[in-house]
């Protein structure tokens, strides 16, 4: 963050600096004396924003999703990025999405959302994502300000919720959101004026990032770390501290930097009041995750961890590779990262480390996946002797062939499988018969009921064979995933409440049928 705290001070100088000429007098269309004719002037100095040539403004008319996530960019001094269209804004729009200010499917990078007017609950996300990232706001203070938040998606209500905190969004007359809505362009300077004044300190800090503690639980879990302590990885079985088996079933996030209100404790709470007892916190690297931003990741990591320890279950923390499909090429940043997290919680039985998970792409086992988790499982053992440590494979963690023939050296090892009910089925089971008969201990981390892209569906069917595979073989798992985003593989229908608890008019077929089988 202190990176884009940087940028927005060079805005704000420069909106400073340009001095508060009322530029927007100047527009034949702004009238003087109206209630945004300051905001217009100090986007139009600022340079973020311009009129038209025939000399107007058009403060009335909506304005488009490029126009603000343009405007955002500007504000924030994010570089261009590769546009993938000709569009005039593609290269602001391209490194907004890299940043994670938004999801592809919100705004998909060929273009055909950029000229229509962009929904209020998308420009609140971009707002917050581009100026204020660290603000949090309250859920039951900020939500009984808007007289239409039932209308509002849950994917939406982290940022909307902080705007409401740092006084950047206000109630209409009569408290609407309306997050559905368009914004007009006088709105849109009046909310990224409010935005900038916020970033530049006029108003109190909202709630620091959560620091790591050392929370006790709840209660007792049935299946939970008070009962099983210290994991130990017996032959090819997952063992409590007293050497039996131990079955780990729950939920993995979604990426932490999109839906990371779903990682909350209440939110992992909820997975146990279903009998899960472990949680996946899945930590992207790219995509707008801990590359772009460390410090707000690795709170979002602490909050989860503290989450679980309350809850009496197990942690995952998950270095989430994806797009950067070689874990190689962020060996040095990870071990380091590991080193830290094995540091902190050493003495926390609950915390289990995995270190890539889905290298893909131009990658192999012995060149590249094994040195690197021969690098990184030496960073984690100099600081935590017996955490158990799980390791990913090419192809999406789908060859523990590879690596059943060459593992790793050391103790408290395991190997992650994933598959998805809809893409993988009978020939991948068979690989982890032959990977478990020449003794390579599986931990599935992540799998779903969808298509391996998280949607078509959904494989109900096939995923009860995966499960019972599973069950039958004592083989742990994580589903993917714990959010409300519209695909098949979310286990909450849009809206549901980030922080839990659920009824089944929450879950979606998917998080129904999943929830069903986490008991044994
Ligand atoms: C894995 C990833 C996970 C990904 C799911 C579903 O990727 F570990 O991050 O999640 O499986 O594809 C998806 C989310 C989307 C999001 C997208 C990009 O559900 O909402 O937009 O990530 O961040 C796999 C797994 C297997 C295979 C391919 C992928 N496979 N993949 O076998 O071909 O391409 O992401």
């Amino acid at each position: 963050m202190r990176k884009l705290s940087g940028w927005i001070a060079a805005a704000v100088a420069g909106l400073l600096l340009a001095g508060a000429a009322p530029a927007g007098a100047a527009f034949s269309d702004v009238r003087p004396g109206s209630w945004y004719e300051a905001d217009v002037a100090a986007m139009v100095e600022a340079g973020a924003l311009k009129g038209y040539p025939d000399g107007t403004f058009r403060p009335g008319n909506e304005i488009t999703a490029a126009e603000f996530v343009a405007v955002a960019a500007r504000l924030a001094g994010l570089p261009k990025g590769q546009g993938q269209t000709g569009h005039w804004a593609a290269g602001e729009l391209q490194a907004a999405l890299e940043a994670g200010w938004y999801d592809w499917d919100e705004l998909p990078p060929t273009g055909e959302g950029f000229n229509r007017p962009i929904p209020r609950q998308l420009a609140v996300k971009v707002l917050m994502w581009a100026l204020l990232p660290e603000v949090r706001g309250d859920y039951n203070t900020e939500s009984a300000k808007i007289s239409d938040f039932p209308a509002l998606s849950g994917r939406y209500y982290e940022p909307v919720l902080a705007a409401y905190a740092a006084g950047v969004a206000r109630g209409g007359p009569d408290g609407a959101f309306r997050p559905l809505d368009g914004l007009s362009r006088a709105e849109a300077c009046a909310l990224f004026r409010r935005a900038l004044d916020r970033a530049r300190g006029e108003l109190p800090p909202a709630r620091p990032s959560p620091e790591p503690t050392a929370p006790q639980p709840v209660e007792a879990r049935q299946g939970g770390v008070s009962e099983n302590g210290w994991l130990e990885v017996r032959g090819t079985q997952l063992c409590n501290e007293a050497g039996r088996p131990v079955v780990l079933r729950g939920m993995s996030s979604h990426g932490l930097q999109w839906y990371g209100q779903f990682a909350s404790e209440g939110a992992i709470a909820a997975t146990g009041a279903y009998g899960a007892n472990v949680f996946r916190a899945a930590m992207y690297t790219a995509e707008g995750g801990w590359l772009s931003q460390r410090e707000a990741m690795e709170a979002r990591v602490a909050a989860a961890v503290d989450g679980a320890v309350r809850n009496d279950m197990y942690v995952i923390i998950d270095w989430h590779i994806l797009s950067d499909g070689n874990p190689m090429a962020h060996v040095d940043e990870a071990a380091d990262f590991f080193a830290r997290m094995a540091e902190r919680y050493r003495d926390v039985p609950n915390v289990i480390y995995e270190i890539c998970n889905e290298p893909n792409g131009n990658v192999s086992w012995s060149g590249d996946v094994k040195p690197y988790a021969e690098r990184v499982v030496s960073a984690i053992r100099a600081k935590s002797p017996r955490a158990v440590v799980l390791i990913g494979s090419p192809t999406w963690s789908q060859d523990v062939h590879l690596a059943a023939a060459d593992p790793v050296e050391g103790t408290n090892l395991m190997y992650t499988l994933h598959f998805y009910a809809g893409t993988h089925g009978k020939a991948l089971r068979d690989r982890v018969d032959g990977a478990l008969a020449k003794g390579l201990p599986i931990f599935v981390s992540e799998w779903g009921t969808s298509r391996a892209d998280g949607s078509g569906g959904v494989f109900l069917e096939e995923a009860r064979v995966w499960l019972d595979f599973l069950d039958a073989r004592g083989i742990s798992w994580c589903n993917w995933s714990l959010c409300d985003k519209n695909e098949t593989s979310a286990a909450l229908r849009p809206g549901a409440p980030a922080g839990g608890p659920w009824t089944d008019a929450h879950l979606t077929q998917s998080g129904k049928f999943v929830f069903s089988r986490f008991a044994p």
